[in-house]
């Protein structure tokens, strides 16, 4: 059974909790604030790895759980983050997040990562906080929570040829002459209703994968037949091999050939842009040469005419197959660059002017400025420990810490606000 669609959970470690402690020592009255910060928790992530064929493994919903960062300490220790999980799937995933079916990444390519879980952040000791009017506060943070997702994986075959064409015109008998594959073959419609690949050796010495797929049937874009769930597969396909039945089968081949292409245009993804070779099959039958001699005038392009029986043009379709193979490049999917689309959340917050603005003013030392930040800043009143905690709780929902890491924060650097200092906790 060839399984390309599978539902996985994801969670990350929720971050460690931050610590309120104080330094007790004999010639400090009061000592100073030494509660450490919590660690980070694990995050998720998915690689492509040629090590796995399918998603068969995840097909009982599967659940990948990153540990929670460990909690700080006194004595300004540092809770240990927890180790990020690494999911192997196979190349040629791409991953969705099955609420609004967001797309994550495509994980095309071998050791190629994705992010789909973010660990959360450890929370901050009390010794993380500098504020003249508040010099020994008794508030921590505590780790964010970590991120609970359902994915959706879909493998999409990585074949380099895929045969289409109504059902029954012989796509499935052509793949089991050309290879070691074996689909079931009939003559009724809808005998393949999964896909089947196989790897033909050419006799010049190159080979190539090629896809039987399930027969195609006008309104397929809009689900009719097996439909989309089948398009999807021909999207990676390099080249498609076009089948029109040369028997007497009571069909028009170019009436065929007319509505299969217009529902790969419908489709969309381009799929009418890649190079096709148009193959008349089972020739011989009866009266499949006066057939196909109308078609030749009808469609006004290179027609091969082949049987499986007698294997007659086999050869010379897997040679134009091979060779326009070698000059067709890989179709990509999708324009977007997942890394433009990992972080997006941070970008999400900007209004007109902004709450908040990050500057760098030297090496590990940063700014938080803004107008609308600095009211809020002047309006809270840190020398109570409830006032500081309020003003944590908004640089979290504002998701300072983000941008400072996207510009290259480090962890233990100081952050600037106003009068008031705290430390980046990665
Ligand atoms: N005479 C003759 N019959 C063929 C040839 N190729 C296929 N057939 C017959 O055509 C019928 C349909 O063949 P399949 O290969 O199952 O057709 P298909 O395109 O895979 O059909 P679906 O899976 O339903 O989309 C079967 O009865 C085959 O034996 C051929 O070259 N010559
Ligand atoms: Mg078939």
């Amino acid at each position: 059974m060839f399984i390309d669609r599978a539902v996985i959970e994801v969670r990350s470690g929720k971050g460690g909790d931050g610590a309120i402690a104080f330094l007790r020592e004999k010639y400090v009255p009061k000592g100073g604030p030494a509660g450490g910060n919590g660690g980070r928790g694990g995050s998720i992530y998915l690689r492509a790895s040629k090590t796995i064929n399918t998603l068969f493994n995840f097909r009982h919903s599967k659940t990948f759980i990153a540990n929670d960062g460990e909690k700080g300490g006194i004595k300004n220790q540092y809770g240990k983050y927890a180790e990020d999980v690494i999911v192997d799937v196979p190349i040629g995933t791409v991953v969705f997040e099955e609420k609004d079916h967001v797309f994550l990444g495509d994980l095309n390519e071998e050791g190629k990562m994705i992010r789909v879980a973010k660990g959360g952040r450890g929370g901050r000791g009390n010794s993380c906080f500098k504020s003249s009017t508040n010099r020994v506060p008794k508030i921590a943070e505590n780790g964010e929570p970590g991120e609970r997702k359902r994915l959706i994986l879909e493998l999409k075959l990585l074949a380099d040829v895929g045969l289409v064409g109504f059902p029954s015109v012989g796509k499935s008998t052509l793949l089991s002459v050309v290879s070691a594959a074996r689909p079931e073959i009939a003559d009724y419609p809808f005998t393949t209703i999964v896909p089947n690949l196989g790897v033909v050796s050419v006799k010049d010495g190159s080979s190539f994968v090629m896809a039987d797929l399930p027969g195609l049937i006008e309104g397929a874009h809009q689900g009719k037949g097996l439909g989309l769930q089948f398009l999807r597969h021909i999207e990676r396909c390099r080249l498609i091999v076009h089948v029109l039945d040369m028997s007497e089968s009571g069909r028009d081949p170019f009436e065929d050939y007319k509505i299969i292409n217009k529902e790969l245009e419908a489709y969309g993804f381009a799929l009418d842009k890649r190079p096709q070779i148009i193959v008349a099959s089972k020739m011989d039958e009866e009266g499949a040469e006066e057939r196909l001699k109308k078609l030749k005038k009808q469609i006004k392009k290179d027609i091969i005419p082949i049987s499986a029986i007698t294997e007659e043009g086999i050869d010379e379709l897997l040679y134009k197959c091979a060779a326009l193979l070698k000059e067709t490049p890989v179709f990509p999917l999708f324009e977007k660059e997942e890394e433009e689309l990992l972080d997006h959340k941070t970008y999400t917050l900007m209004e007109e002017e902004p709450f908040f603005t990050v500057t760098r003013i030297k090496n590990h030392v940063w700014n938080i400025g803004g107008e609308k930040m600095l009211k809020f800043y002047k309006m809270t009143n840190i020398s109570t420990d409830e006032g500081m905690m309020l003003l944590m709780s908004k640089i979290r929902s504002l998701r300072i810490d983000d941008v400072l890491e996207n510009m290259g924060a480090e962890d233990g650097d100081t952050v600037i606000l106003d009068d008031f200092e705290f430390e980046y906790v990665r």
